[in-house]
């Protein structure tokens, strides 16, 4: 099974500013624990991380046939991107939406998730634990095979 994984812009900032609200972990450390996580269970994960909404666009797109599933944090994107919203539901494949944060416990802007709607489902508020959650989530719903709506 192999499983891609997105990192919206800026979290390639990850450890070195606002730690209070991200935590202490840099990207590179979460990719490890992210790939040890893989190993351990026989997945094929890769990660990519991009400031730009159209790279991550074309990532979902260029997916399709390659991967089972998705899992992506789409930071600032997730309140505003319609784009993104449409390339995860055109591509077919079944995804989950993470966040280091509770969304819902910070400001009303961030409530507002264009992604969820066309999720499997939503990971929010474990810090770097919320990766590894999503990542169980989606490997769970891929061997039950349940249906997706994305
Ligand atoms: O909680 C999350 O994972 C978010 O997706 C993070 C986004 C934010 O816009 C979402 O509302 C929730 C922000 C990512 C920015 O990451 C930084 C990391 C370190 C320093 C500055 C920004």
């Amino acid at each position: 099974m192999r499983i891609l994984v997105l990192h919206g812009p800026n979290l390639n900032l990850l450890g070195i500013r606002e730690p209070q609200l991200y935590g202490t972990a840099s990207l590179d450390e979460i990719n490890k624990r992210i790939m040890q996580w893989a190993n351990r269970e026989g997945i094929e994960a890769d990660i990519r991380q991009s400031n730009l909404e159209g790279e991550l666009v074309t990532w979902i797109q260029e997916a399709i046939g390659r991967y089972q599933g998705i899992v992506i944090n789409p930071a600032a994107y997730t309140h505003t991107s319609i784009a993104l919203r449409d390339a995860i539901v055109s591509a077919g494949i079944p995804t989950v939406e993470v966040h280091l944060s509770n969304i819902y416990r910070r400001e009303p802007f961030r409530h507002q998730s264009f992604i969820a709607g066309v999720a499997v489902g939503q990971v929010s508020g474990f810090g770097s634990d919320s990766y590894l959650l999503g990542l169980q989530a989606i490997v769970e719903h891929l061997r039950k095979g349940r249906p997706s709506k994305s």
